[in-house]
């Protein structure tokens, strides 16, 4: 891993460690902390449900286990910083300088989080889910415990699990033992881990995460200085791609190159192709997507054998949804203070030798 704070614990896979493997490895998975992870206590916990509802819940994990039916969703979940590094690249950004791995993939086990609600009895009123953690971040001044919230609609909708295994194991404490969410399609942030709290209310949660951080502010903006709900809060994933093979900087034969990556399309959106470039643009050719049984919330792997040239190259690629979206050519023409959602074409430069 690449560990880019040890306190809190921040740390990505290498490129190479995500390539070519659909589900990744719960030792292998992006981790990324706000605060310290909390001391696990498994039988003094208990998540509680209120705000809106007609009968606020106090409940284990037994009692989620024996009251709703168990459910497995493969999701990717990806910060919005992910590829920070392109951005800051460009103009200084504050904070972890994610390279292409702030994103991993699992197949999560828990309960849905809507059949919860309705359990709880959603009054009408309620028009976003809060989640809340124990997990004090020092970023906010006051220090504040982690938390942030989804609209209902989302929260209602069958793919948000509350989940206490990834990949078959038991959740392990760096990614929230012992109950999690899970929102596929929607920013890491809104995965809230840990869970102690889920609360029904008619506005969106106050938490420095949600009306502070995890936001996109115009280029302007100094990001210390800016207010709750200042810029645009982000949800759903942005459409992005990534190479993760071969390796920034690495020297290669000329001749063919096999060049693989993922592509990932957020919410309610699939990958429908990727296009690959070794002109900067002038010309793409389009990758195989790689056949994908994980669902709709899973990325999409790819990969394109390429023509190499002695000398140096630059691999450019970009992804299209299915609304016929696309990727912007640079982080300059996305660049924002915090540093979040860099879309733009990912590069890989290589040199030949004969
Ligand atoms: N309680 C709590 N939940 C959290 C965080 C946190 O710091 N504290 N980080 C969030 C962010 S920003 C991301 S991207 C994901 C990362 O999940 P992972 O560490 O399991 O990869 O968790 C989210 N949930
Ligand atoms: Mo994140």
């Amino acid at each position: 891993m690449v560990v880019h704070n040890d306190h809190p614990f921040n740390a990505e896979p290498p490129p190479a460690a995500l390539a070519g493997r659909p589900i990744t490895p719960v030792d292998t998975f992006y981790a990324r902390n706000h605060g310290p992870v909390p001391e696990s206590d498994p039988e003094g916990w208990c998540l509680v449900v209120d705000g809106l509802v007609e009968r606020p819940l106090t409940l284990s994990v037994a009692h989620l286990r024996a009251l709703f039916p168990e459910q497995t969703v493969v999701a990717t979940l990806q910060c919005a910083g992910n590829r920070r590094a392109g951005l800051a690249g460009v103009r200084d950004i504050p904070g972890e300088p994610w390279g292409r791995g702030a994103t991993s993939t699992a197949s999560w086990t828990g309960v849905g989080l809507a059949g919860v609600l309705e359990h709880a009895g959603l009054r009408p009123e309620a028009a976003h889910i809060a989640f809340e953690a124990p997990d004090v971040s020092q970023e906010p001044s006051p220090p504040q415990a982690y938390g942030g919230s989804i609209p209902v609609a989302k929260a209602m909708a069958g793919e948000v699990l509350l989940a206490w295994a990834m990949n078959g194991e038991p959740l392990p404490p760096a990614h929230g033992a012992p109950l999690r969410v899970v929102v596929p399609g929607w920013i890491g942030a809104r995965s809230v881990k840990w869970l102690r709290r889920v609360t029904a209310q008619s506005g969106p949660s106050g938490n420095y995460y949600q009306a502070v951080a995890y936001r996109i502010l115009p280029p302007g903006v100094d990001p210390d200085h800016a207010g709750p709900g200042e810029g645009i809060s982000l949800g759903p994933v942005a459409l992005s791609s990534a190479i993760l093979s071969p390796a920034d900087g690495a020297r290669l034969a000329p001749g063919p190159a096999e060049v693989t990556g993922y592509a990932y399309a957020g919410d309610g959106r699939a990958v429908a192709r990727v296009d690959v470039s070794l002109d900067d643009g002038a010309t793409w050719a389009q990758a195989a997507l790689d056949p994908q049984d994980d669902g709709p919330w899973a990325w999409q792997h790819w990969r394109l054998t390429v023509d190499l040239p002695e000398g140096d190259s630059v691999i450019a690629v970009r992804a299209w949804d299915d609304a016929a979206e696309t990727q912007p050519e640079s982080p300059a023409q996305v660049w924002n203070p915090k540093g979040y959602a860099n879309t733009s074409w990912d590069r890989v430069a290589v040199t030949c030798d004969a």
